[in-house]
């Protein structure tokens, strides 16, 4: 766990330097008709971002809280996704990781063991989550290359 936790806030830059410089016309290209462009896949990192934290939060807190799923495919659509600002969601990202940072940094090795009890995979430990933030903010980097790639070739 303690490594996800030492890369938080590097991971995040990361992000940043990637999707900072793409211009308008890219940042809204689809590479097929049903994925996501980059600005939608980006508002889903935060979301989702918001989601996990809070996770995080009531486990630590709470004794053995309830975790609900969410559908991220009608959070885009209905949440509409396409339209936020790209800069304001990067901004909030790197504030979101900057205030939960000392959270992370207080628990104790046997946090990661506390449980919590998903509605839909069970039983869910802290430390999975906390990878979870790390492993999918990394898997969505990859997509958004993807997606520059499939917009370069296209050009
Ligand atoms: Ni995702």
């Amino acid at each position: 766990m303690q490594e996800y936790i030492d890369s938080i806030i590097d991971d995040v830059e990361t992000l940043v330097q990637v999707v900072g410089e793409i211009p308008l016309e890219e940042l809204n290209y689809k590479p097929t008709a049903t994925s996501w462009n980059i600005t939608e896949i980006v508002v889903h990192i935060v979301d989702c971002e918001m989601v996990l934290q809070q996770r995080i939060k009531a486990i630590l807190a709470e004794d053995n809280p309830l975790i609900t799923a969410f559908d991220q495919n009608a959070w885009a659509t209905e949440l509409q996704y396409d339209t936020r600002v790209l800069k304001d969601q990067l901004e909030l990202l790197v504030l979101l990781r900057k205030v939960f940072v000392p959270i992370l940094q207080s628990m104790k090795v046997e946090d990661g063991e506390r449980v919590g009890r998903h509605s839909e995979i069970g039983e869910v430990q802290i430390k999975d989550i906390v990878k979870k933030m790390s492993t999918h903010l990394h898997g969505h980097i990859g997509q958004i290359e993807r997606n520059r790639v499939a917009y370069a070739s296209q050009k």
